[in-house]
């Protein structure tokens, strides 16, 4: 048989390297699932339950690896249900391609079955390259220019093949007039600002007295330059969410992270800073960094167009992070008054006491801090971190730290509920051999998780290392939007929309062949992560967590917080609950060592 378009299309995703697909069928691309099945040598198609975990997995993937990720889905139904995922990797700038189906080319504009103007649909997801191939010989540079549009712009890209052209025969475009001659391909640049804008960035940097910096996933591949330039700068350093394993956590000068979900030192040191140095990072509120005027400052980032939308830099440098810093370390001096970073370095040592009394303290019947400081010293070497829109993000971004060789991340941008379990899957996928733990709510679980672990069942035995440990916070509430709901708009917790099911989540883990371990005793603890751990199979560690503790930012004064707890929450269904555990924050916050 001769080489149809659809088996052009796999031999050219594997000539450029793309050895995993995540997808799930339908016959708008039932010609690509034809070439699946005939060819030898193919990426592997990983099998999802719901199109959008396969472009949570491709946005994992690349994530993790820095390779470009693919997701494949059918026409109509299959294309829709890809985009919250792609939107998440364009938020992050994760680059991942599409394949989707579409009718056949001799039913479009007829209103047919499943036909959805998909050009349109992913105009906007995949704004810099969104094509529908209609003929043979486009298909070569279709799949050239979506990869490489997605790794030169580090974003999402869309490929909309009809299904009846899947299965012509695939052809070269012929050496004449109006034909495009592609080839596979991309190394990433070197980028590096120039001369004198280091020099100017030195300046700012040199001037400065109490230097903060704040680094983002831009900083991952970065480690060791951001340490020097902290060191020299005599800087404390803060991580957004996404760039929480730039920098091992037992540093004494790194602060933690930032925002709402953020410490106390990071706080205070932009508060206080005169001079701020970003790296790699899109943080997006405002009021936590330092107010106009106070501080001057110098950005850095491989994408020109994220400068200077923060915070009004004085200095913006395009450029590769690592580079940067290295090109720009020649130029800085080092502070000779160490006292601001002392200060920093007090700070962040009582923080961690703070952190600890607060996950110690008592709660109905767990304290999900306490499930999160538990993991914390126990998490694996190399380990891969992911977690979920919800409460969880709070204790994942706080309370454990990291250490060299892990990895971490969710979705930043996007701050979707539903990655979770996605983007531990492929994980497993990618690192087969490294322990991945998702951190994940119950609202979340119930979304997609579960779903999820249907996946995990049918390929963990796949996987070199089998544990993927998922812990589930079983608080029977969409807490953080319950806490978002009291703090912002001053509402108390409205049950119809806020409430979550009773599931049985370590018994269903059970059911699917996985084991399963339910906690609902705070000493316990440390067993169970022991336990889940040391498992021979992929776990779920669900815990009984108590919804009263307040997932709250990191600045709320002790005044704030009486007044909060007693004016906002009369009327609450949990009124006794929540004052209870707000005021036991703020005192450990307050008094840390109080017994
Ligand atoms: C797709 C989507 N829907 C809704 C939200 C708003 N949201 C953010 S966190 C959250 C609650 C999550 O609840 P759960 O997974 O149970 O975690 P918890 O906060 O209870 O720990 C909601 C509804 C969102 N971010 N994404
Ligand atoms: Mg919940």
């Amino acid at each position: 048989m001769s080489e149809s378009v659809a088996d052009f299309l796999l031999k050219r995703l594997l000539d450029w390297g793309v050895n995993r697909i995540y997808g799930f069928p339908g016959d708008g691309i039932n010609g690509i699932i034809g070439a699946f099945e005939r060819a030898d040598n193919k990426p592997k198609f990983v099998q999802v339950r719901h199109e959008e975990m396969a472009a949570f997995m491709a946005c994992a993937h690349a994530k993790f690896t820095g390779e470009v990720g693919v997701c494949l889905a059918t026409s109509g139904p299959g294309a829709i249900h890809l985009l919250n995922g792609l939107y998440d990797a364009r938020g992050d700038h994760q680059p991942v391609v599409a394949i989707v189906g579409q009718a056949a080319r001799a039913a479009q504009g007829g209103r047919y079955q499943q036909e959805v103007d998909l050009a349109s649909l992913f105009k906007d997801v995949a704004r810099e390259y969104v094509h529908m191939a209609s003929v043979p010989a486009q298909m070569r540079h279709l799949v050239d220019r979506a990869i490489r549009i997605a790794k030169a712009e580090r974003t999402v890209t869309c490929i909309i093949v009809p299904n009846d052209l899947q299965e012509l025969d695939a052809e070269d475009p012929p050496r004449a007039h109006n034909t495009i001659h592609s080839s596979t391909g991309y190394s990433t640049p070197r980028v590096i600002p120039a001369d004198q804008d280091l020099r100017r960035a030195a300046e700012v940097l040199n001037t400065g007295k109490r230097v903060a910096m704040l680094v983002g996933a831009g900083a991952l591949q970065a480690t060791d330059a951001v340490i020097e330039v902290a060191d020299i700068l005599g800087a404390g350093v803060a991580k957004a969410l996404l760039g929480k394993a730039a920098l091992p956590d037992d540093l004494p000068f790194v602060t933690g992270s930032i925002g709402l979900l953020g410490t106390k030192p990071s706080y205070d040191m932009m508060m206080d800073c005169d001079t701020l140095l970003m790296v790699g990072t899109s943080f997006p509120y405002s009021e936590f960094l330092p107010k106009e005027g106070q501080a001057r400052g110098v950005q850095i980032d491989i994408d020109g167009r994220m400068l200077a939308i923060r915070f009004p830099t004085e200095v913006n440098l395009v450029g590769d992070s690592n580079e940067t810093l290295r090109a720009l370390l020649p130029y800085l001096e080092r502070k000779a008054d160490r006292a601001w970073r002392e200060t920093i370095e007090k700070s962040v040592a009582r923080w961690w006491k703070v952190l600890e009394a607060r996950a110690m303290s008592e709660a109905k019947p767990i304290n999900p801090q306490r499930v999160f400081w538990e993991l914390s010293p126990r998490l694996p070497d190399n380990c891969i971190l992911s977690s979920d829109s919800g409460s969880s993000a709070n204790w994942f971004a706080r309370d454990l730290k990291m250490r060299r060789g892990m990895m971490a991340s969710l979705s930043g941008t996007l701050a979707t509920m539903g990655p979770g379990v996605p983007y531990a899957i492929a994980a497993k996928f990618a690192f087969p051999e490294r322990v991945v733990i998702a951190m994940v709510g119950d609202g979340a679980m119930q979304m997609n998780g579960n779903a999820g672990l249907i996946t995990v069942a049918k390929y963990w035995r796949e996987w070199k290392d089998p544990r993927l440990v998922v812990l589930v916070l079983h608080n029977n509430d969409l807490n953080q939007v319950t806490w978002e709901q009291r703090v912002m708009t001053g509402d108390p917790k409205f049950e119809a929309s806020q409430d979550i099911t009773d599931f049985p989540y370590a018994r269903y883990a059970e059911m699917l062949g996985l084991k399963g371990i339910r906690v609902d005793q705070p000493d316990a603890l440390g067993r169970a992560w022991d336990e889940a751990l040391a498992s021979d199979r992929p776990c779920v560690l669900e815990a009984i967590t108590d919804p009263d503790v307040p997932p709250l930012p990191p600045h709320i004064t002790l005044e704030q917080a009486a007044k909060f707890a007693s004016t906002l929450f009369k009327g609450d269904p949990n009124e006794g609950g929540i004052i209870r555990e707000s005021l036991r924050e703020f005192a450990e916050s307050v008094m840390p060592h109080r017994q």
